[in-house]
Formats: structure tokens, sequence, C-alpha cells
């Protein structure tokens, strides 16, 4: 870790930024990554780096649709793995849902290091992408998945996705749950449920939430009242009143 003191006024974002930076130099985030999170922090300063309600309100919505799935599935990339590894294994015991690893960028040996990864944190269950069963509509690495895991998934939770994976996903009628800080883009506009949040607030309130909606009547409920463009329009509106003074 570097040497920021804690009382640095920025220690928090300075921190996940050596999340970042250890994942790269232990071959689970893939160099990509430093891009992806320069842009997520962009968003995260102009959200006022705090859950704001049109994040509650999905993260309600997400924990709804989770508890509802059959087969839900937590889609683990590199980013993910080295900000949140802890935060992930709980989401997948308060589902009772598999990780499994999956990557946009192929580097050899990169998603065994995230599977041993998550295991030394406690994952009993991780699955990996097989060439058994590929998803339809997509051609890049993330089309290789497992047979039990996002293949079967009726809900797959894709948090820092890259859009086309998330985009073939809902073509193959599962719904996406996703956590990305840019309302805009494409994967915020395509999921069936965005939290615009960084995935280090909102994984730690999406496992309390789910806790309370266990064998709750009021997800279908929740979900019915839920629209995915009005949060991402609260969103856009929010960042336009913080620009604007
Ligand atoms: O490990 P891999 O190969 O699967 O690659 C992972 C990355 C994230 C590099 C890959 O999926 C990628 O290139 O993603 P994009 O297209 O850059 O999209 C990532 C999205 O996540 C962007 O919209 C960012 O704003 C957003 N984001 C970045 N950091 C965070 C975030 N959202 C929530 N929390 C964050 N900490």
């Amino acid at each position: 870790m570097s040497d920021v003191p804690k009382s640095h006024p920025r220690y928090l974002s300075l921190t996940l930024r050596d999340a970042i930076v250890n994942g790269v130099e232990q071959g689970i985030t893939s160099i990509h990554g430093l891009i992806a999170h320069g842009r997520g922090e962009a968003y995260d300063y102009l959200i006022g780096e705090k859950t704001q309600p049109f994040a509650k309100e999905a993260i309600r919505a997400a924990a709804a649709m989770l508890c509802s799935a059959k087969h839900p599935v937590i889609s683990v990339n590199g980013n993910v793995a080295a900000l949140a590894p802890n935060d992930l294994i709980e989401l997948g015991q308060v589902l009772k849902a598999p990780l499994e690893v999956n990557i946009f960028h192929t580097e050899s040996g990169r998603e065994q290091k995230i599977r041993e990864h998550l295991i030394k944190h406690g994952a009993s269950k991780v699955l990996m992408p097989t060439t058994e069963v590929k998803l339809s509509y997509i051609d890049s690495n993330r089309k290789y998945v497992h047979p039990d895991g996002i293949y079967k998934a009726d809900v797959v939770f894709v948090p820092l996705e890259d859009g086309d994976r998330c985009e073939a996903l809902r073509k193959m009628d599962k719904d996406v749950v996703t956590v990305d800080l840019n309302p805009m883009s494409r994967t915020a506009k395509q999921a069936s449920v965005t939290i615009v949040d960084n995935v280090v607030r909102a994984l730690p309130l999406l496992c309390k939430e789910i806790k309370t909606f266990s064998d709750n009547p009021a997800a279908q409920e929740t979900l019915a009242a839920y629209s995915n463009e009005a949060v991402l329009q609260e969103a856009l509106q929010h960042i336009s009143r913080c620009a604007n003074g």
C-alpha cells in the first residue's frame, strides 16, 4: 500500500486507487482496468462520492430482483475482484448464488488468479468460464461461460461492465443488475436495474437490503413500481444540478 496518511482529505479515494494498482500488480486486474477506474472516479466525483437517493431506490429493486430469481449468478471481473472481494463473497452467501469469473481482456492465467484471490478471501464456490457453452450475440472472451452459472442464470449481477455482454444477456431474456457510476453507459441503459454508485459503497448496502427482503412478498411490489429509465434520469439531473453549482 502507498503511504497516504489517513488524515488526507481524499484518503478513501486514494485507497481505492491502491487496491486497483495492487490488483494489476497481482495479475488480477487488467491494465485497462486502471482507465475504467479513472472514468468511474470522475463520475463518483460528479455524484458527490455518496450513495444518492436514486442509487438507494435501485438497490431496493436490485435486492427484490435478486431475491426473486430462481438462479442468480454473480459475475466477477478484474476490477471488482480487486476492489470488493469480501463483499462479493457475502453477496454470494446471502443469495446462495455462485460467483463466476468472467473477464473481457484475455490474459493468460488471469481468470485463475481471480479465482484463487476469491478463494483466499473465503469463497467456497467459484465457477470458471468453459468452452462447453457460449453466450449468443457476443464475440468477445465474455461469451465463454459455465453451464451451471451465467448460462443457466435468470438474473445476472454484473458490476462494472463493458456494454456488449449486458446487451447479449438481455437478448437471451436474462435480467441484468449492474453497478455503474456512469448513468450514460450502454450497460447502465440496457440493464434491468442500474445502481449508479461506487461498487464499494453499493455492495454492502445491497447485502443488507437482501437480508430484509428474504421471504418478503414486497419484492414483487417493489419491482412493479421500479423504472430504470427514471432512475437514470434522476442520476443525470443530479449530476447536472451539481455541475451548475
Ligand atoms: O477484468 P476485465 O477484463 O473484465 O475488465 C474489466 C473492465 C472494467 C476493465 C472492463 O469491463 C471495461 O473496460 O469496462 P468499461 O467499458 O470501462 O466500463 C466500466 C464502467 O464501470 C464504466 O462506466 C465506469 O464508469 C464504471 N466504474 C468504474 N469504476 C467503478 C465503476 N462503477 C462503479 N464503481 C466503481 N468503482
